[in-house]
């Protein structure tokens, strides 16, 4: 298991550095903006062109592999318990990378017989790189991070999506008036390293497999409690809301859900 994580990590940091390479290379040439399923949720040709850098990469080094990418049109998750699967979101905040340029992530997490392998997450325009794995622990470029430190949810900051914020489903609102203070970073990948270098406390959001599955094996890795909002394991083949926080954050966070 150690000597694949090592092979797949080495493979994943290069090819997600490559990526933010490409992205920033070609920050002022974004063209063919869509919308997907609706006016704020879009794709530009850089999410398509860097998912296809990706998929080429996968393809030539690991043939058997699956792939779950955002922006590939085949979504085909009846493997992704079977082998290597690379779950890709080749731009994670693409509204932020339209809009103003910055706070956007590349991401991609990997899987091995359904079970979390390693993972690499780039915040492409402040060049860092936060990558690891179950059995190597969790970096940031070649500084290691920490475990995680208990504290309780009124100490620290939560993140949060905006648009499911406002519609208050598993009481987000109480939950952050309960803490110091509720943030929007716009990008799944940049909450979870809000989370991994101890700014925020926790995250909850409504998100994607493709948005997931790296920022947890990260935060698994380094010993934060990830679940669906009722406490159950988390379906990476369908949406998901989720809580990510540490052991204490998160028993503050279930009991105030609980209380509705
Ligand atoms: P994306 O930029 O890759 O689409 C924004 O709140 C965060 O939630 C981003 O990480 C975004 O990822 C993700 N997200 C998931 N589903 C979304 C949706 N339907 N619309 C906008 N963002 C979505
Ligand atoms: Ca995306």
């Amino acid at each position: 298991m150690t000597k694949l994580e090592i092979d797949v990590l080495s493979n994943i940091t290069e090819w997600t550095v490559e990526a933010a390479q490409y992205a920033k290379n070609h920050l002022n040439q974004i063209s063919d903006i869509e919308e997907k399923s609706g006016e704020y949720d879009l794709v530009t040709s850089l999410d398509k062109n860097i998912q296809k850098i990706f998929n080429q990469h996968i393809q030539e080094k690991y043939p058997d592999a699956t792939i779950i990418g955002e922006e590939n049109f085949d979504k085909n998750y009846s493997d992704i318990d079977k082998g290597l699967t690379f779950f890709v979101d080749p731009i994670d905040g693409t509204l932020n990378l339209v809009k103003k340029h910055d706070c956007f992530a590349v991401m991609v997490g990997v899987l091995y017989n359904g079970e979390s392998l390693c993972s690499a997450i780039i915040d492409v325009m402040n060049d860092k790189l936060y990558w690891g794995g179950i059995a190597t622990g969790v970096y940031c470029n070649d500084i290691k991070l920490n475990a995680a430190q208990d504290s309780p949810l009124k100490n620290g900051l939560v993140g949060v999506s905006w648009r499911q914020f406002l519609k208050n489903s598993f009481s987000e609102i109480n939950i952050a008036k309960h803490s110091a203070g509720a943030r929007v970073m716009g990008s799944a990948g940049l909450e979870f390293i809000e989370i991994i270098t101890g700014k925020h406390i926790a995250y909850i959001a409504t998100l994607m497999p493709w948005d997931i599955v790296a920022g947890k094996i990260l935060v698994e890795s380094l010993g934060y409690k990830i679940t669906n909002v009722r406490g159950n394991k988390i379906n990476l083949k369908k949406s998901n809301n989720i809580i990510v926080a540490n052991e204490l954050a998160y028993k503050d966070i279930r009991k105030l859900q609980m209380r509705g």
